[in-house]
Order: structure tokens, then sequence, then C-alpha cells
């Protein structure tokens, strides 16, 4: 297991497509058990293989609660490839939501509340899952990733357009 380097907004690689996987051998679980080495050590509760600059349909995510230092050990982790949303809530909720990708910035963003994810687990079988809250947003922060969308898409062009032009800014001093 290593640790591998989280792409950052202007990173044009952020806007490809990952494409899916068609199956899951063990080069696919080293690169999980690598992104979910990388997540927990930003730290994050989701990550998709785009961030790390491969660009295939393969997530991670954890979102076990974290709230006394005694459950720091507490570990959930899940690893979904080719996940698909096949079922939307038409309720939808608002979170404030942050990317690995674009650090310190974070907005309030508009889902649907409740999704349906179909998806391969690591074992290569299909799996459901459906999920709220935060799990729920998670899953679609992680998917929208593998189409090349950021959460910074789904709020105003003005504020968008400024966290942009930030961090082309950083990304030149740098
Ligand atoms: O760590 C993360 N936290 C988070 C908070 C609210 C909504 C989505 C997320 S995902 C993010 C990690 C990340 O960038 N995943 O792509
Ligand atoms: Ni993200």
């Amino acid at each position: 297991m290593s640790l591998r380097p989280i792409l950052i907004l202007p990173d044009t690689r952020l806007r490809l497509t990952s494409a899916p996987v068609s199956g899951v051998d063990d080069d696919i679980r080293a690169l999980l058990d690598d992104m979910l080495e990388t997540m927990y050590d930003a730290p994050g509760i989701g990550l998709a293989a785009i961030q790390v600059g491969v660009a295939k349909r393969v997530i991670v995510v954890d979102v076990a609660k974290r709230e006394g230092e005694e459950e720091e050990d507490v570990k959930e982790p899940i690893f979904l490839v080719n996940p698909e949303v096949v079922k939307a809530s038409e309720e939808l909720s608002v979170y404030e939501e942050g990317c690995l990708s674009i650090p310190e910035y974070y907005a309030e963003v508009e889902r649907p509340e409740r999704v349906r994810v179909r998806y391969l687990d690591r074992l290569g079988a299909m799996q459901e899952m459906d999920a709220d809250g935060i799990m729920a947003t998670c899953l679609q922060h992680e998917i929208d990733h593998l189409n090349g969308v950021l959460f910074i898409d789904h709020i105003s062009r003005l504020k968008r357009e400024r966290v942009i032009k930030k961090f082309e800014k950083e990304a030149r001093r740098r």
C-alpha cells in the first residue's frame, strides 16, 4: 500500500471522463487500497481514482462517524467499481461540501436526498446500496468525479469562477 499524490484544481485531468473497469483484478484491488490509504491520510470521506490521476471508474468512501477520540479507529470502508446511480429521490437536500482536489473551499450543494447505487465490490460481485444523508451526498460527489464534474459545477457561476481564479493564481505561484 502506498500514498498517492492528490491532483489539485486546475489540473485538467480532473475534467476527464473515467473509463469503466472491465474486471476487478489484483491491480484494481491495489489501486483501491492505495486510494483508501490516501483518503484516510488526507483525511477525507471519499476519493475517486481520477483524484490520484487514474481515469478508471473506481471510488472509495468511508463516512463512519468519528466523534469521540475513542472512535477514531472505527473504519467502514466501501469500495465501489463502475458505480452508477440507478434511482434518485425527488426530494433534495443541501450539504456543505468540500473536495480534496479543491482544498479549504466549502460550499452548499443541493442534490437528491436518497440514491440507489449499483456497483461491483472488491471481489467483482454486483451490489446495490440505498444511501441517504452524507453517504448519498458523498456517493453523488464521487460519481460526479468519474464524469469530470466537480462540486463547484453545482454552485453559482460567480462563486465558481472566483474559486477557479484563486486556484489558478495559486498554481502559478507554485
Ligand atoms: O472529504 C470529503 N468530504 C466531503 C464533504 C461533503 C461532501 C462531499 C465530500 S467528499 C470529500 C473528499 C473528496 O474530495 N472526494 O472526492
Ligand atoms: Ni472530491
